[in-house]
């Protein structure tokens, strides 16, 4: 009777055990996961001036790109950055001068006549991987305006920056996230695998202790 009752506490004991093991992985699981998944994906735009498809009636006193995180801009001038403004004939206004500032870049307002355009942007995200894209705006300026210089091809602040972003495509967002996703999982898998092992050895410590009662 007294053996029975003890192998019973025994193998409850055990299973309390399993469950805490279980649960611990669970958590440390859940929070590595949470924490992973935002850290390996790449910046995306969050807002913008202009806005995509609005229709501008004066300059601001910059062009701006926000994304959701700090940029990555290793020289200090915005290599590998661009920010180009382009209008319904191709032509491309600024110098080309983008400045990075946390997770917002930059570049001084320049456009032509009154009109369609297409804004073009390129960024280095915080993990280093280059995301581009592009939108457009309306140009309808409500007083006097006096059009900036067009260039045949967009201008990169005399080699500084810009001048890269001639092919954005939304291809260039969409890969990373799968490379994350397989990271994520292999995190996963490791951390699901050590809680295996120890459930195991608990299992195996339990056992031998349960036929000891004299
Ligand atoms: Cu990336």
């Amino acid at each position: 009777m007294a053996q029975r009752t003890g192998s019973r506490t025994t193998r409850s004991a055990i299973g309390a055990s399993i469950g805490a093991v279980l649960g611990t992985v669970a958590l440390v699981a859940a929070s590595v996961l949470g924490l992973a998944a935002p850290a390996l994906a790449h910046n995306y735009l969050i807002s913008s001036t202009p806005k995509s498809g609005e229709t501008l009636t004066k300059l601001p006193s910059r062009f701006i790109i926000t994304t959701n995180e700090g940029l990555l801009d290793l020289s200090g001038h915005g290599a590998g950055f661009a920010f180009e403004i382009k209008d319904a004939a191709g032509k491309f206004y600024g110098d080309g001068c983008v400045t990075v500032d946390g997770p917002s870049m930059s570049i001084a307002p320049a456009i032509g006549a009154a009109g369609k355009y297409t804004v073009i942007w390129q960024i280095v995200s915080a993990d280093g991987h280059v995301v581009s894209n592009q939108y457009p705006f309306t140009w309808s300026p409500s007083g006097s305006f006096t059009p900036a210089k067009a260039t045949d091809t967009p201008q990169n602040c005399g080699g500084k920056s810009g001048g890269t972003a001639a092919a954005p495509s939304k291809g260039t967002t969409a890969t990373p996230q799968n490379a994350s996703l397989g990271l994520v999982l292999v995190i996963g898998g490791s951390i699901l695998g050590l809680g295996v092992v120890l459930t195991v050895v608990l299992l195996l410590v339990g056992r031998r202790k349960s036929p000891t009662p004299s």
